[in-house]
């Protein structure tokens, strides 16, 4: 049976980010979401093996019954199992097409891999012993209040944290996919080197001395991750691009980079979280589904709380979802209006055409939306005394990428005529928007920054991650505050099994299977403190709840920067000669 494939995000899925190396994890990357009729035509019953091919490949999924989506449409939650199937075309964007994709599926006996199986196939190695984390030692307990969040775009700032000696034991105001990470034990404690198919602890000297080797001899390194880590980490990340002539690239390349592209081609008609709480009447989420993704977005900024002029919360404003699919906050909106996919560009110039009077030249529907139903929306936000546009990945992971962003800005530019609306795209990890701060008063430019030619270079589908590791034109890798190997398509890990690659995270990630060497942290927000960037560019001091013994990202990078740097000098002057460059496994030694 043909179908259409797309993936995203799910709070059980979200729930074991910290822990991809347990099979709770693999079990719902690997489930398909599909409509009963489907699975009656095809004979299969629920958690059946279901065989989906794409031209990208094939994986098995186990089948999950919902009538939340259209039939001939699968939904899976993003992970491995998704990527295995995903080609790597970012049709000149950088961001793949995680949200449109094309195959088959059957019925199979087969049961679905786990995680760690399919990166095997794709050239990596075998999960690193994690430590047992022991029993909490007696060393008391504390309560810390006013912790911020470092999971998602929101940055909360009111979570209630108890550490109990050595470990944090719960987290009260967060939602699960905060709490989580705070409680996940999926933790390395020293750093590690691929031996062969196995692992062996190292000396961190010794892994940031290869690391600064590794990137200094490299002729195309690349430096991708930084939206799990700390603003200040992120600009010596910088640094080390600069020295190395490297590329560096942020998550949002695969993410909201296309948001970026729109909002350079006409303008971000932005505003605080605090003005939506306060002020908005109208509130759409189109293409974004925060009941999954930023759990707590509704209770503390939009819908469920009231404002200085929206005394009675939820009462005084309309919520609209428009998805295509019937998701969890679909169901909790005043209107859902389920979209076509690929159909947003068409919806949003329709409603531009409503808005200067030109209804009538609309057909009876644009989209999969009926013109009355476009009509009836296009009325909503133009009486609206305040309106709010939140937009998601279901816009830029889709056809038309970036301008579908840039055709919500000019409907909202358009609504600002009548009344007043804002645009905020619903940004995904905790410092995702602090990448495009840094990055941009750096350098110049959001993410993709190609330093080969000595002066900052950005060109989206060139210099982003998923085109240069799929071209396999990168010759070594840093990863930090990212996990490609849970989230790029199969070809891009492809690439980084046969290329030095280190991993720098404080938790086991699906990435450590490709790296030559795992260099663990301590975690920011956790750990230590840091700076980050909500969704709507507030920036936030991350605060310390219990210390790891473990260095910092921002002292790591500083050593290496520093390496890197006295090599250069020192070649410079003539006094050593440059380590051949080694593109096999194992460590380079220094002399
Ligand atoms: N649980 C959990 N939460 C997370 C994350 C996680 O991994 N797990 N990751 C974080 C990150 S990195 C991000 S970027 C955010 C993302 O947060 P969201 O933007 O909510 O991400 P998704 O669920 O991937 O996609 C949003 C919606 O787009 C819809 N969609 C698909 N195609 C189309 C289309 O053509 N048009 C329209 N209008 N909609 C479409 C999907 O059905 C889906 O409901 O979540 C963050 N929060
Ligand atoms: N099929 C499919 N694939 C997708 C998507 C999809 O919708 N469908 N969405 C895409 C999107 S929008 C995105 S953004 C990516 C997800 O982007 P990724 O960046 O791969 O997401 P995470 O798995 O959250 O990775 C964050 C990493 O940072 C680490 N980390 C946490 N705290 C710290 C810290 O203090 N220091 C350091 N150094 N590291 C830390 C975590 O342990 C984790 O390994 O996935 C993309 N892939
Ligand atoms: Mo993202």
């Amino acid at each position: 049976m043909r179908v259409f494939i797309t993936s995203g995000r799910t709070i059980a899925q979200g729930r074991e980010l910290y822990s991809k190396d347990t099979p709770a994890y693999s079990r719902e990357t690997g489930r398909c979401f599909i409509h009963p009729f489907d699975l009656l035509e095809l004979g299969a019953e629920e958690g059946g093996s279901l065989l989906l091919s794409t031209v990208a490949g094939e994986e098995v999924f186990s089948a999950t019954p919902s009538e939340d989506l259209v039939p001939g449409t699968v939904f899976i939650p993003c992970g491995p199992h998704a990527n295995a199937i995903l080609h790597a075309d970012t049709r000149g964007t950088g961001a793949p097409d995680y949200k449109w994709l094309e195959g088959s599926v059957t019925q199979t006996d087969a049961p679905p891999r786990s995680g760690w199986e399919i990166l095997a196939e794709q050239g990596g190695v075998a999960r690193p012993p994690v430590p047992d984390p022991g029993e909490e030692e007696d060393g008391g307990s504390v309560t810390i209040r006013d912790v911020v969040c470092p999971l998602c775009g929101c940055l909360c700032d009111d979570l209630v944290v108890r550490v109990e000696g050595n470990f944090v034991t719960s987290v009260d105001n967060a939602c699960v996919l905060g709490s989580e990470k705070f409680l996940s034990r999926s933790r390395i404690t020293s750093p590690i080197s691929r031996n062969g198919g196995s692992w062996e602890p190292i000396g961190f000297l010794e892994a940031i001395r290869y690391t600064a080797e590794v990137l200094g001899n490299a002729e195309r390194p690349l430096l991708f991750g930084w939206s799990g880590t700390s603003a200040e980490a992120q600009c010596i990340g910088i640094h080390i691009a600069e020295e190395v002539r490297g590329v560096i690239d942020n998550c949002s390349s695969i993410c909201h980079g296309p948001t970026l592209m729109g909002i350079q081609e006409a303008g971000h008609p932005g505003c605080s979280l605090g003005v939506v709480k306060n002020r908005a009447d109208v509130v759409i989420y189109w293409g974004s589904n925060p009941i999954e993704s930023h759990p707590r977005h509704l209770s503390r900024y939009t819908t469920f709380v009231n404002g200085r002029y929206r005394d009675n919360g939820h009462l005084d404003r309309t919520l609209v979802v428009v998805d295509i699919r019937k998701t969890d906050t679909a169901k909790i909106a005043d209107e859902f209006i389920r979209i076509k996919p690929g159909g947003d560009y068409a919806a949003f110039s329709a409603l531009r055409a409503i808005l200067r009077g030109h209804a009538e030249i609309l057909p009876a529907s644009v989209a999969g939306i009926p013109r009355e139903r476009l009509i009836w929306l296009a009325d909503l936000c133009r009486n609206a005394q305040f309106g709010a546009l939140f937009t998601g990945i279901g816009l830029t992971q889709s056809p038309g990428r970036y301008k579908n962003v840039r055709s919500a800005i000019q409907f909202v530019d358009e609504l600002n005529r009548h009344t007043k609306f804002t645009l905020t795209p619903m940004r995904g990890h905790w410092n995702v928007n602090g990448t495009n701060q840094t990055f941009s008063y750096l350098t110049g430019y959001p993410y993709g920054v190609d330093f080969a030619r000595d002066t900052p270079y950005y060109n989206p589908g060139e210099t982003t991650t998923v085109d240069l590791l799929s071209r396999g034109e990168v010759d070594a890798c840093l990863i930090i505050g990212a996990d490609p190997g849970a989230h790029l398509p199969r070809r891009c890990n492809e690439h980084l099994a046969t290329i030095p690659t280190v991993v720098i995270d404080p938790f086991v990630s699906l990435s450590t299977a490709f790296a030559d060497v795992h260099i663990p942290v301590a975690c920011v927000g956790i750990n230590c403190e840091g700076t980050g960037y909500r969704m709507d560019s507030i920036p936030i001091r991350l605060r310390k709840v219990l210390d790891s013994g473990l260095p910092t990202d921002e002292e790591v990078l500083s050593q290496i920067l520093h390496l890197i740097r006295e090599g250069a000098r020192s070649r410079a002057a003539g006094y050593t000669r440059l380590q051949p460059r080694v593109r096999g496994r194992g460590i380079l030694r220094a002399s």
